[in-house]
């Protein structure tokens, strides 16, 4: 199969809710490769259907999820406009195949990244950071991939929504306790810390990555640091929030 029919299979069972065979069940492929697929797919939603590109996500950023998924190195995705929900709204059930929610942090990009960055100036790149629940969607059955189905298939990306942003120079990132909670009971808690070891480092990496890429992380766009916790389960009628110290909380209703 050509990257394009890769890309086209990918974004139809993510519009359809209908899940597909991993494309390594079929055929090698190699990282780069992958990461073409993912752009391939993204253009379909772009340039095809009009959505706005919002910025970046890290996935396996965390012990706790590579872990749970077997997969053991930082990949990177796409996130846009169709994908964000305003904290608190609904998302439907039935427009995602098996979608499983985690907290995370997300940065506001304040000044362009078109250079290396380190743990001592990534501030000054952003202005604001939020508590985020990321809601991921494997378009493979079973939700079971290789490292390069995964990026084909944009890191899971399904939903995301954010609290509010808080300026950067409030908050202290380095051991924040963040938690997931469905209908009152806690589906998984972890220190921020878990991110990489400080979340600030997703911002170092993502400017490297995107250095790699030869592209750039502009103002205005958003960075999802990568979960903290193994992710959960979803079920129409379960409201999931996502709390974290000095971030406040942030929830969606499943229906
Ligand atoms: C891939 C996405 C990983 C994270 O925060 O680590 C991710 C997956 O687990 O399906 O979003
Ligand atoms: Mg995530």
């Amino acid at each position: 199969m050509k990257a394009i029919e890769a890309a086209a299979l990918l974004d139809s069972a993510a519009s359809h809710a209908k899940a597909v065979p991993q494309l390594s069940l079929s055929q090698k492929f190699t990282l780069e490769e992958a990461y073409l697929i993912q752009t391939l797919s993204i253009d379909r939603r772009i340039f095809d259907r009009g959505e706005a590109y919002l910025g970046v996500k890290l996935g396996f950023t965390s012990k706790a999820k590579m872990e749970q998924m077997g997969v053991h190195e930082l990949i990177w995705g796409k996130l846009t406009d169709k994908m964000y929900y305003e904290p608190g709204s609904s998302i439907k059930r039935s427009e995602f195949i098996h979608p499983r929610a985690e907290p995370e942090l997300i940065f506001k990009v304040a000044k362009d990244i078109n250079e290396e960055v380190t743990l001592d100036n990534a501030k000054s790149f952003i202005s604001h950071v939020a508590l985020a629940l990321e809601v991921i969607d494997s378009r493979y059955d079973n939700f079971k991939f290789s490292l390069e189905d995964v990026v084909a298939d944009n890191c899971s990306s399904a939903a995301f929504t954010h609290g509010e942003w808080v300026s950067v120079d409030g908050v202290d990132l380095s051991d924040m306790m963040m938690s997931m909670v469905s209908e009152d009971v806690i589906v998984g808690s972890g220190t921020s810390k878990a991110i990489l070891g400080n979340p600030w480092e997703s911002v170092v990496r993502a400017a490297r990555l995107a250095s790699a890429a030869g592209t750039a992380l502009r103002a205005g766009e958003v960075i999802l640091a990568g979960a903290a916790t193994p992710a959960v389960h979803i079920q129409p009628g379960e409201t999931i929030s996502a709390f974290a110290d000095g971030l406040g909380s942030v929830y969606l209703d499943v229906v």
